[in-house]
């Protein structure tokens, strides 16, 4: 299940949510997120820099529309193994592009079945987002202070046809959990 939004509109804690539900009922659930995999495998080259300037540099991911593409393209793949040893996977990333999220579908339904990748497109607009900010990042994209964040330099490509769309400006996070719950029901995933 690939969650896709904006920073702030909920991904990570209904993914979250929903995991801990899946796990609840004895089903086997991998989640990815930022927390993890932007600390490790899609580390900041300030983060690889024990490594030497230059390869912190080459293999180190910011935030760059082509460093964004490496991000998905990676976390493409590995989700690809996980789904493949029959894990529900879960991933919450930004992933603006709707290029690179549509590949990673390509592959995960070209290693298993049609129907196997699931977007999920937690909609909330730009300006819920913003006055949640629970980051502060927001702010400090608007100061200038960070370049390249989404919604304020940087586009957001928004699915055009969604498996699943969470209104997730006006619906809890519970709620939206209890969604994609169901609809796992109903496709047969659990
Ligand atoms: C967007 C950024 C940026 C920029 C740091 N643009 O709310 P968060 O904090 O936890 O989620 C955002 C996360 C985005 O990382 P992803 O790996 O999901 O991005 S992408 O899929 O686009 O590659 C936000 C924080 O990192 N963050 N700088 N410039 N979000």
């Amino acid at each position: 299940m690939w969650f896709t939004g904006l920073s702030g509109c909920g991904k990570s804690t209904i993914a979250n949510e929903v995991d801990r539900q899946l796990h609840q009922r004895g089903a086997h659930s991998m989640l990815l997120d930022g927390d993890n995999v932007r600390h490790g495998l899609n580390a900041s080259p300030q983060m690889l820099s024990s490594y030497g300037e230059a390869f912190a540099k080459r293999f180190g991911l910011t935030f760059t529309p082509e460093d964004r593409v490496e991000n998905i393209r990676r976390i493409g793949a590995v989700t690809e193994l996980f789904a493949s040893a029959g894990l529900i996977t879960l991933t919450a990333f930004v992933s603006p592009y709707r290029a690179d999220r549509d590949a990673v579908r390509k592959l995960v339904e070209e290693r298993g079945e049609v129907g196997d990748f699931i977007e999920v497109f937690v909609d909330a607009p730009l300006a819920v987002c913003e006055a949640r900010d629970p980051k502060g990042l927001y702010k400090k994209a608007r100061a200038g202070e960070l370049p390249n964040f989404t919604g304020i330099h940087d586009p957001y490509e928004a699915p055009l046809t969604p498996d699943l769309h969470l209104l997730s400006g006006e619906k809890t996070p519970d709620l939206l959990a209890a969604e994609v719950l169901s609809h796992l029901k109903k496709c047969g995933k659990i």
